[in-house]
């Protein structure tokens, strides 16, 4: 168990965040977000606000690249005016650096809190739903002309599922121990959809689908809504920004808006609201997009949820090593809920077709 796990968190992020080059004193330091990966903490001051991160570098491999990546973003962005989009500035450390490490290796940076702000915990109406759509839309045309050469990979095999079916299929054949209920199931869910698995890397291997910059991790909670407006304005949790498919992020952003329902009614795909976000992410990106990358998008709305629940599955096999879990058997349970997803939107394909066919002019009429 590390000074982490061991509830010493607060303190030891009460001391870092000294060393960070703060214009004026800290008042409060205190945990913050459902992050599963790294540990967040909101810092106080008099006249601001800042979040504070220990990166975990069990996940992410060279966390001193997301620094980078960030930087060389950040550039971009500011070369952009009127892109409407803003990303959150590093604090720098008094000794000049973007990170701080402390005294047991850990990797810790500071950025600004965007004043204003708020996130949601689920969208209302359909007005937020086409402020996710724009602001997605926007980021993927406003990294449009950044070459994907210029990042690093933060964390090498993101998003590329065979890989993790690979993961899953190791883990499950080292269980010797007879399976709960529940567990079997999810086994048998995944098992059966296996041969699905690599629909996006093979397109993406045969030259069909473009590498593109993306974002990576584009759910509901990593969007910013203006307070008074209401106006989607900033994405936030960049630390996966890297070379990838556009499908990865379509998929996760609609994975995370349009899952309703986690108890025993089970989990629907709401097609309300991916009419309203893929309508205006496809207003907003144009012909971004080539055919083939459209064709395709009913497949990553599908297979990104799949995904997940695989990651949790595996991680659940191994020990809930990767997502930070409160309560024994979460992680199985997040799996079911993805499955359970990813059974509405199969139900759902026709529809969903429709809508894609729809947002990107192949169809006239709404569906
Ligand atoms: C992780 O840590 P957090 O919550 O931002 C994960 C995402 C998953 C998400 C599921 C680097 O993100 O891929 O979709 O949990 N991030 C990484 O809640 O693995
Ligand atoms: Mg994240």
């Amino acid at each position: 168990m590390n000074e982490f796990e061991s509830g010493n968190a607060t303190v030891v992020a009460s001391d870092i965040v000294n060393r960070f080059a703060l214009p004026t004193p800290v008042s409060g330091v205190k945990p913050h977000g459902g992050g599963l990966i790294n540990a967040t903490f909101l810092v106080t001051t008099e006249d601001a606000r800042y979040i504070l991160q220990r990166i975990n570098d069990a996940v992410f491999p060279e966390p001193e690249r997301i620094m980078s990546n960030l930087s060389v973003l950040a550039g971009h962005v500011a070369a952009h005016t009127g892109s409407g989009l803003r990303i959150p500035a590093p604090i720098a450390a008094w000794d000049g650096r973007s990170f701080v490490r402390d005294g047991q290796g850990g990797f810790w940076r500071l950025m600004e809190f965007i004043p204003n702000t708020r996130g949601l915990a689920r969208i209302e109406d359909p007005e937020q739903a086409r402020e996710v759509g724009r602001i997605l839309g926007r980021f993927h045309v406003l990294v449009s002309d950044l070459p994907a050469e210029r990042l690093a990979v933060t964390l090498p095999g993101f998003h590329v599922t065979p890989g993790y079916l690979e993961r899953f299929k190791q883990v499950l054949a080292t269980c010797t121990t007879v399976h709960p209920e529940a567990l079997s199931r999810a086994i048998a869910c995944v098992t059966a959809r296996q041969a699905q698995v690599d629909v996006l890397e093979a397109a993406r291997q045969d030259g069909y689908l473009p590498a593109r910059v993306i974002h990576g991790d584009p759910k509901l909670d990593n969007i910013l809504f203006d307070r008074v407006t209401g106006r989607a304005v900033s994405l936030i949790d960049l630390d996966t920004v890297q070379a990838g498919l556009v499908h990865y992020d379509v998929g996760d952003c609609l994975r995370s808006c349009c899952g309703r329902g986690k108890g025993s009614a089970g989990t629907r795909f709401d097609l309300d609201l991916c009419r309203a976000i893929l309508g205006a992410y496809a207003d907003e990106v144009g012909d971004l997009l080539d055919t083939a990358e459209i064709e395709l998008l009913f497949d990553a709305i599908r297979l990104i949820p799949f995904e997940l629940a695989l990651r949790f599955l595996t991680d659940h096999l191994e020990g809930d090593r990767y997502f930070r879990i409160t309560e024994p058997g979460q992680n199985l349970r997040k799996a079911g809920i993805q499955l359970a997803l990813v059974e509405d939107i199969e139900g759902k394909e026709r529809e969903i077709r429709a809508i894609v066919a729809a947002c990107f002019g192949r169809g006239k009429s709404a569906p």
